[in-house]
């Protein structure tokens, strides 16, 4: 369980004065010109020694990516991208940070980007977060008029820009190199990789890209020591999390924990507990839906990090936990996701583009009862060819949630088809 000194946003409610006033006097913005007087190997190495991983969904090592970056221009800027894109199913953690705690991001995107010899950040938010940028904005102007941010920022002596850019609503922009093709003004379609954005990214120039909160977390990692960080949660696992829950709790939140809390704790803590009790959890989406779903039974144990939700056949993701109870149709929810993924699906690969279609039509079927049993076999062979084999990661966004689906809750899709317990599907 979390300490409340060791919370990092004193501000996740918005119950406290989000000005850049508000967050100095949380300690925010504090000593920021004697972090970057360290140098940029001390914030690197400080970054690596806190353990942080990723908070965007894979979880890559922070300090490890930066160190991609070259030292030393070659002539080209280096830059820093911000992935505020949040558009995973689920998760609306970074949402919060930018409403309420947005200059923990400023501050955070001129230390990462000193660090990485970058004068200039691009943060990408999603189209439909039209508060949270004008709240994002509004931070990003205090801090220009305070001197915080633009020439000799906060009297570092580094010339550091911020600019904010609005999507228009694509998932597929959260995708880091389609976020690039976006930027760039082109229509968000992911790019091959390698090269990795470090070699060559926004206008082919290296580019490091995080999510908000990996960004967010950074000035107070560095405040207080990698050490710090390190010292919360397990070797791998370390740190503080937002998790986001949803679903069928009596309270849904977005809270600070440890991470490697028990799905329990969790639950009883922040949520007040399982709708209708224990007994009546079904499954679990432990990490956003594009992580399979775990059933109840096996959940309540789990350990939430990286390790622990692997251990379950599933993953962290994004933390965005979503609880479903007994009284959901499984097929229903999962066809629902297969929906989502045809309609994010860019298009440019061939596995994914027909794929995802093929997989959603099969879906809707077993939705209704109206398909045979073999067929639940030749669903999850799709799957199989759907996954690994596309440009990015949303063909394997599809293809988990079925094959948890049919490794899960097999026997409710073959007595669906046997009984033709039809169920409707609402004009969605
Ligand atoms: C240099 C190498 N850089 C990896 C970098 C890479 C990227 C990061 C992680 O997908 C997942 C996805 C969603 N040299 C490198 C290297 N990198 N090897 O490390 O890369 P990768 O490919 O493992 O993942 P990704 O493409 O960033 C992210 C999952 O997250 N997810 C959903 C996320 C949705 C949101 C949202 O709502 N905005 O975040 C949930 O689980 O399915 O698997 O930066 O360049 N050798
Ligand atoms: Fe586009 Fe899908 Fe291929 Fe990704 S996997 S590049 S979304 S078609």
């Amino acid at each position: 369980m979390l300490k409340d000194e060791d919370r990092i946003f004193t501000n996740l409610y918005g119950m406290h004065d989000r000005t850049l006033a508000g967050a100095q006097a949380r300690g925010h913005w504090d000593g920021t010109a004697d972090i970057i007087k360290k140098g940029r190997d001390w914030i690197v190495n400080e970054m690596k020694a806190s353990g942080l991983r990723g908070r965007g969904g894979a979880g890559f090592p922070t300090g490890l990516k930066w160190s991609f970056m070259p030292k030393e221009s070659d002539g080209r800027p280096s830059y820093l991208v911000v992935n505020a894109d949040e558009s995973e199913p689920g998760t609306c953690k970074d949402r919060e940070i930018m409403r309420h705690d947005p200059h923990t991001l400023v501050e955070g995107c001129l230390i990462a980007s000193f660090a990485m010899n970058a004068n200039a950040c691009y943060i990408y938010i999603r189209g439909e977060y039209i508060r949270e940028k004008e709240a994002l904005q509004t931070a990003i102007d205090e801090a220009y008029a305070a001197g915080l941010v633009g020439k000799n920022a906060a009297k570092s002596g580094w010339d550091f820009d911020i600019y904010l850019t609005h999507g228009a609503g694509a998932y597929i922009c959260g995708e880091e190199t389609a976020l690039l093709e976006s930027l760039e003004g082109k229509k968000g379609m992911p790019r091959m990789k390698p090269p990795f954005p470090a070699g060559a990214g926004l206008y082919g120039c290296p580019t490091t890209v995080n999510n908000v909160e990996s960004i967010a977390v950074v000035p107070t990692i560095l405040r207080r020591g990698g050490g710090w960080f390190a010292g919360i949660g397990r070797a791998n696992n370390a740190g503080t999390k937002l998790f986001a829950i949803s679903g069928h709790v009596n309270n849904p939140c977005v809270v600070e924990e440890e991470m490697g809390i028990s799905f329990e704790e969790l639950i009883e803590k922040h949520c007040g507990g399982i709708k209708g009790g224990w007994d009546n959890l079904k499954a679990v989406i432990p990490g956003g839906s594009s992580v399979p779903n775990v059933r109840g039974e096996n959940m309540r144990d789990a350990i939430m990090d990286f390790d622990g939700l692997k251990e379950k056949g599933s993953s962290l993701g994004t933390a965005a936990v979503i609880v479903m109870d007994q009284s959901t149709d499984m097929i229903k929810a999962i066809w629902r996701l297969s929906k989502f993924y045809k309609h994010e699906s860019c298009g440019q690969c061939t596995p994914c583009r027909e794929g995802t279609g093929w997989m959603m039509r099969v879906m809707e079927r077993l939705v209704k009862g109206d398909a045979s049993v073999e067929e639940i076999d030749m669903l999850f062979d799709v799957t199989k060819q759907v996954e690994g084999h596309t440009i990015c990661a949303l063909g394997d966004a599809a293809a988990w949630p079925i094959q948890a689906l049919i490794r899960n809750f097999r026997d409710e899709i073959e007595d669906r088809i046997k009984h033709k317990r039809v169920a409707g599907i609402a004009a969605e």
